[in-house]
This record gives structure tokens, C-alpha cells and sequence, in this order.
């Protein structure tokens, strides 16, 4: 295949604008990618916080939650088919020290390769309008369109009994939740944690945390919508933020204190809470994006005394060509109901459905097409 293909895109035209959906061209794939017609995409968090400021070029196609299956491949390509029913994750180089270690989310050409909107390999567009180039490669798949060009390093084949429509934000939100309770913080059987926020990433690391069967996990969420569906997916405790603000005290009337912290709402004082809600040796993961001048506000005398680990985790510490199949055989052996989270929008309503997901009616919005 070496002609472009046509296809429909929701383009963001600069920062706070509403995604407009255009006509545009796809390139063909090149040795190393994979050509995709696109069967479903989420949206996440972090597609909404580019589209108002996070910074990357406009205009662009966003969407990093993409499913659906393979069209063409590069003549390179050699684990991926065509008919192959796939979930896009991130882009790594699988050269640096942190991929050689099998942690590719610390890439250390994460950034190029997944937010710069151009190849990393020549700086080239894979998306162009009537010939002009529209930044994509959104984390190397640009899924907010009809077909979407990955390569195949971050193209992961799914069984085909696996509902493809859905599986899409196993390639982000659900792998960074649950892949930080699982790979990250290496929570254990019985081992208690607590979850600061209740959207698509703290509930994936609820459910992670079931799926290994962890002790007490408590969810501290102020939508009382969220906190019905912690309980349901398993939470043991939920804490409602506005009626008891000193969420440290009932942690320890609780539980009397926790293994593991995750802080996924990148509020300074909520990751204060979390420091000292951790029993010795305990560990904080940060999930959150924080406000930009925002410093760490933990004391470090009583971090000392106990031990504590803080450290931020990118994309759940995850290999996503290992770690999205093992949640799809956990979501088939029944112990991973991702399913439950997940709200389902036609394309061209991409608009309607990230709004319904910043007002919270919505955990985790997929787009079908
Ligand atoms: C992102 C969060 C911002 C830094 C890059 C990774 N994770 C998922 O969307
Ligand atoms: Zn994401």
C-alpha cells in the first residue's frame, strides 16, 4: 500500500477549541507501522488536558485509547497481521536503558515520540489536509479518527473473543491505574491500599487491586455516583471527601493506616493526607497532574521515621505488550470488570462525551465508530 488513505479526524484547531471532525489523509505505513481502521477509542484525561493547554502543537488529532483492526502493515512488520484485532498503547524506543529494563513509560525519547505530533524518527507528518500537514502521532496513533498509523512496537493483538469495541482504554487510563496498584506499587494478597479519586484511573487501580486479591482498598471520592461504583467493584471502605474532610483521621479509624497510597487528583494537600495515612515502609504512588508551580508538601522528619517511598508513575509502570493481554485474561476469567466503567458515544459526538466526562456522569467515554 503506498497511497494515502482518506479518513474522517477530530481535530482540536487551537488550545480550548471544540473538536471539529475533518476530512484528512493518512499516509501509508512506512516499514515499521501498522495502517488501523479504527472499531473504537477512549477518551483520556490527558486528551482533554491537551486539548485545553497541556502543551503540544495545534492543530492536531488527539486520542491514545485506540482499538480496532489492522488494514496494512509496513513491510518490516513481523508480529502483526492483517484482520488482527489490536489496542494502540504508547510509543517506546526499545533501545534506551529504561526500555533494555523492560520499562518503556520511562523511555527516554517518551516525550518526542508520543506528544510532539511529528515522527521522532524525521520529523515527518502522518496526517496531512489537502496536503498541509496536521500534527498526530499522538502518542504514536492519533485514534480520534476513522484509521490510525501506530507502529508496531505500540500495536498489541488482542484475542478475538474479547469485545474490541471497549478494549481501547486498556492501552491508557485502565493500564495506568492498574497497572500502578499491580506493577508499580506490587501490591500483595491482603496488603491494603488507599485511592485518592474516583475516575477512570483510581477505579482501574481498584479493580487491579481486587484482581490480585489485595486486603482493605479504600476509595476517597466526593461523587456519590463514584463511590457506589467503588463499592460495587469491591471497594472496602469509600469516604466521601466533603462530609469528612480529615480523610487521614477516618483512614486510621478505619483501617488504622495503609501499605500503599495512590493520589490521582495531583492536589498538593490530598497528597499530604496520603503521606501520612501509610503505615512503615509504605509507599505513595502520584498519578495526578499537579498544578504547574505546585512543590511536594510531606514532612520530611515523619517520612523518615516510617520509611516512606513517594514517587510518580508513569502509564503503570506497564509493558503494554504484556501487561494489556494480562488484563484481558483477567477481565475474561470474570476478576476485571473494566467494562463496568466504560460509556459508550458514536464519534461524532466526541464533544458531548468528554463533557459528560468532566462533569462526572461518565467514568471512562468511548468513542465507536
Ligand atoms: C500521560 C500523563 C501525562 C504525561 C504523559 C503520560 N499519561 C496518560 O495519559
Ligand atoms: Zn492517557
Amino acid at each position: 500500500m503506498t497511497a494515502n488513505i482518506a479518513a474522517r479526524a477530530a481535530i482540536v484547531r487551537e488550545v480550548g477549541a471544540p473538536w471539529t471532525i475533518e476530512n484528512v489523509e493518512i499516509s501509508a505505513p512506512r516499514a515499521d507501522e501498522v495502517l488501523i481502521k479504527m472499531v473504537g477509542t477512549g477518551i483520556c484525561h490527558t486528551d482533554t488536558a491537551c486539548r485545553t493547554g497541556f502543551p503540544v502543537p495545534m492543530p492536531i488529532v488527539l486520542g491514545h485509547e485506540g482499538s480496532g483492526i489492522v488494514e496494512a502493515i509496513g513491510s518490516g512488520v513481523t508480529k502483526v497481521k492483517v484482520g488482527d484485532h489490536v489496542v494502540l498503547s504508547f510509543d517506546s524506543c526499545g533501545e534506551c536503558l529504561n526500555c533494555n529494563k523492560d520499562q518503556p513509560a520511562y523511555c527516554y525519547t517518551f516525550y518526542p515520540r508520543n506528544l510532539a505530533g511529528v515522527r521522532a524518527s524525521d520529523g515527518s507528518a502522518q496526517i496531512t489536509q489537502d496536503g498541509k500537514p496536521i500534527n498526530g502521532l499522538f502518542f504514536c496513533q492519533s485514534s480520534f479518527a476513522t484509521y490510525a498509523l501506530a507502529r508496531e512496537l505500540n500495536t498489541v493483538v488482542m484475542d478475538k473473543s474479547l469485545p474490541l469495541d471497549i478494549l481501547g482504554p486498556l492501552g491508557c487510563g485502565i493500564q495506568t491505574g492498574a497497572g500502578a496498584a499491580v506493577n508499580a506499587l506490587g501490591i500483595l494478597p491482603g496488603e491494603s491500599l488507599a485511592i485518592f479519586g474516583g475516575g477512570a484511573v483510581g477505579l482501574s487501580a481498584l479493580l487491579g487491586a481486587r484482581a490480585v486479591d489485595a486486603g482493605a482498598v479504600i476509595v476517597v471520592e466526593p461523587q456519590a455516583g463514584r463511590r457506589a461504583l467503588a463499592l460495587e467493584l469491591g471497594a472496602t471502605h469509600v469516604i466521601d471527601p466533603k462530609e469528612t474532610p480529615d480523610t487521614l483521621a477516618k483512614i486510621k479509624e478505619l483501617v488504622g493506616g495503609v501499605n500503599y497510597a495512590l493520589d490521582t487528583t495531583g492536589i498538593p494537600a490530598v497528597m499530604a493526607a496520603a503521606v501520612e495515612a501509610l503505615l512503615p515502609k509504605g509507599v505513595l504512588g502520584l498519578l495526578g497532574v499537579p498544578p504547574p508551580e505546585a512543590t511536594v508538601p510531606a514532612n520530611m522528619m515523619s517520612m523518615l521515621i516510617r520509611g516512606i517511598t513517594v514517587r510518580y508513575i508513569v502509564e503503570g509502570d506497564a509493558d503494554p505488550q504484556e501487561f494489556i493481554p494480562r488484563m484481558a485474561g483477567w477481565y475474561k476469567a470474570g476478576k476485571f470488570p473494566f467494562d463496568k466503567l466504560i460509556g459508550k458515544f458514536p464519534f461524532d459526538q466526541i464533544n458531548e462525551a468528554a463533557h459528560a466526562a468532566e462533569k462526572g456522569g461518565v467514568i471512562k467515554p468511548v468513542l465507536i465508530f
